[in-house]
């Protein structure tokens, strides 16, 4: 079986591209793979299949064999992975996600080479019971958690999957192995939730830190810095417009005020192919 390993700023995923449909047991094949001693490793398995809709469509199973319904990072390494070989041979394509549908993509090419990707990522979702929390009202801002005796003040916000962001002082200082599991499994989200927590630096900057649903602590999260700047206009920290600095790099996200729409860009990096054996 042909793969490229490609990542997002440390977001690391397997592309397999080849497959009409989904295969019946790519749950299994997710954690085999993904498995970072017994198998290549990654935090997600990625499947580039066709699309009458756009010029492919992307689904995306956790290394733990859950399928998210939408995925930032991986979002770009398709793109790049579709443009550097050839297959769409323009710098604007669109990519179908389970999540947002059919999503515009524009790359910035460097001989031949997409380096900077971004994409329209849809509106958020606000509304409670959509994100989805068992929580009523328009929206989920500023609310008080509590677990394990300790209370968060969060926002609820879904690019397509749920992400609770927290704002914090220090970031870096959050044990996520002991506040991640605890948060993702929180039965205010029925579906789990991917956790950020996020310190303002300056209105335009923002550190976060994430816990991703069904993947754990990974060094990136593009729907979660997206979910993140969101939180943080309706918070009143940010602008539009903002920086968000993750452990592996850092995104640009914009929340435009004419569409609703939120924009991200960054890069993705093809980091090697291979042939799985076993
Ligand atoms: O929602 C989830 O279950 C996430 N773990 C999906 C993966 C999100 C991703 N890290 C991103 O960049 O948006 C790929």
């Amino acid at each position: 079986m042909d793969f490229v390993k490609m990542h997002g700023l440390g977001n690391d995923f397997i592309i397999l591209y080849g497959e009409q449909e989904l295969p019946q047991d790519a749950a299994e094949q997710a954690i085999r793979l993904c498995d970072r001693h017994f198998g290549i490793g990654a935090d997600g398995l990625v499947y580039l299949l066709p699309s009458d809709k756009a010029d492919a469509r992307m689904r995306i199973i956790n290394s733990d064999g859950s399928e998210p319904e939408q995925c930032g990072n991986a979002i770009r390494c398709a793109a790049k992975y579709l443009f550097d070989r050839g297959i769409v041979p323009r710098t604007s394509l669109t990519i179908e996600t389970i999540g947002a549908g059919v999503q515009p993509v524009d790359i910035r090419e460097v001989n031949g080479r997409a380096v900077a990707i971004r994409v329209d990522m849809g509106r958020p979702i606000l509304q409670a019971d959509q994100i989805p929390t068992t929580l009523e009202g328009e929206s989920v801002i500023d609310q008080e958690l509590t677990v394990n005796g300790e209370t968060f003040r969060f926002t609820a916000v879904s690019m397509g999957n749920p992400h609770c962001v927290i704002f914090t002082e220090e970031a870096k200082h959050i044990s996520l192995a002991e506040w991640g599991p605890a948060l993702e499994r929180h039965p205010l989200f029925p579906n789990k939730t991917n956790v950020e927590f996020v310190s303002v630096r300056s209105p335009e900057h923002l550190v976060m830190r994430v816990w991703e649903r069904g993947a754990g602590p990974t060094l990136a999260c593009g729907t979660g810095a997206c979910a993140t700047l969101v939180a943080a206009v309706l918070n009143g920290h940010s602008p539009r417009v903002a920086t968000v600095s993750l452990a592996g790099g850092d995104l640009q996200i914009e929340w435009k005020e004419e569409d609703g729409h939120v924009y991200m860009t960054g890069p993705s990096i093809e980091v090697f192919q291979g042939q799985f054996t076993e």
